[in-house]
């Protein structure tokens, strides 16, 4: 699954970071999950360009040579295959991570604290459960980016943060579509809001409206907003699919967003209106401000 770097096609207006909210925070059960999830995302994206490369040395080495037993393994990041005492293969912490040169690949822990990248912060996790003994390891991954400054999220930025968002979602259906990236259901839903938008010589490349005009748009198109909260609903609700987005689910949305929507961290809790630490497609819905009859099973099947 790509879609989380299409998420940053669409640009947010934005500052810093929410400030983290000590109560109610996400039990370290829920944050290891959340790395799961973003440490499997990551991995989706090489193993597609990794499947190209193998193809063609596959063709080349076919009948000549005997495969390594790791060549098949799959390794979380910051761990590489090994041999066992048995020749069989076995995932243990890598000994050393590319250092990359974009600073943009730097993530931030929950700790606070900016790693090179995803690797380096998966090895020293990998690093401290090997060492610690099974004993909890408190780092995870927080956002994509350098740690910088969390700012407050103050009420009136809160409510703003649903209009952007909802303007964002419509964004990122549509640029999908000219990208050829959407099944024939969704081609069929952002299509239509494609041609509508046209027809009301409408901008659809996204950008930083005044929230003003994204209101009085919400209004006037509402209809052109249903499908899209509906659509990333459905994308983020994999582990499993059953209609509620837990902490990790959220965390391929939020690791990309928080360094551009101090809001988020906040707004997702707002979100959920039970307390019961997941979004239903009620919740989802209703705190991105669709009417009731408007949240609709049917679309995120
Ligand atoms: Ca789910
Ligand atoms: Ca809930």
């Amino acid at each position: 699954m790509k879609f989380w770097a299409v998420l940053l096609l669409g640009v947010l207006v934005g500052g810093a970071l929410a400030a983290k909210d000590i109560e109610d925070e996400p039990t370290e059960e829920q944050m290891d999950e959340a790395d799961d999830v973003l440490e499997a995302l990551g991995k989706d994206e090489e193993k597609e360009v990794e499947a190209e490369e193998e193809d063609e040395e596959e063709d080349e080495e076919e009948g000549i040579l005997e495969k390594h037993p790791c060549f098949d393994k799959k390794c979380k990041r910051g761990e590489v295959c090994d041999l066992d005492e048995k020749l069989k293969p076995i995932c243990v912490c890598a000994k050393k991570c590319p250092e990359p040169e974009d600073p943009a690949l730097s993530v931030c822990s929950t700790a606070n604290k900016t790693y090179a990248s995803e690797c380096h912060l998966f090895k020293q996790k990998c690093d401290l459960k090997s060492s610690e003994d099974g004993k909890r390891v408190r780092i995870h991954l927080d956002y994509y980016g350098p740690c910088k400054l969390i700012e407050e999220c103050l009420e009136e930025e809160l409510a703003e943060f649903p209009l952007r968002m909802r303007d964002w979602l419509k964004n990122v259906l549509v640029q999908r579509m000219s990208l050829e990236l959407l099944t024939d259901k969704e081609m069929f839903h952002a299509k239509k809001i494609y041609e509508d938008e046209r027809r009301l010589k409408k901008r659809a490349d996204g950008g930083d409206w005044e929230a003003e005009i994204l209101l009085r748009d919400f209004r006037k198109n509402y209809a052109h907003y249903v499908y899209p909260i509906h659509w990333m609903f459905s994308k983020l609700d994999q582990h499993p699919k059953d209609r509620y987005l837990t902490h990790a689910e959220l965390a391929p949305l939020r690791a990309p967003l928080v360094p551009m929507e101090h809001c988020t961290t906040t707004f997702f809790k707002t979100c959920d209106d039970d307390g019961d630490k997941r979004i239903s497609l009620y919740e989802w819905g209703a705190c991105l401000e669709l009417k009731e009859e408007d949240i609709k099973q049917y679309l995120i099947d």
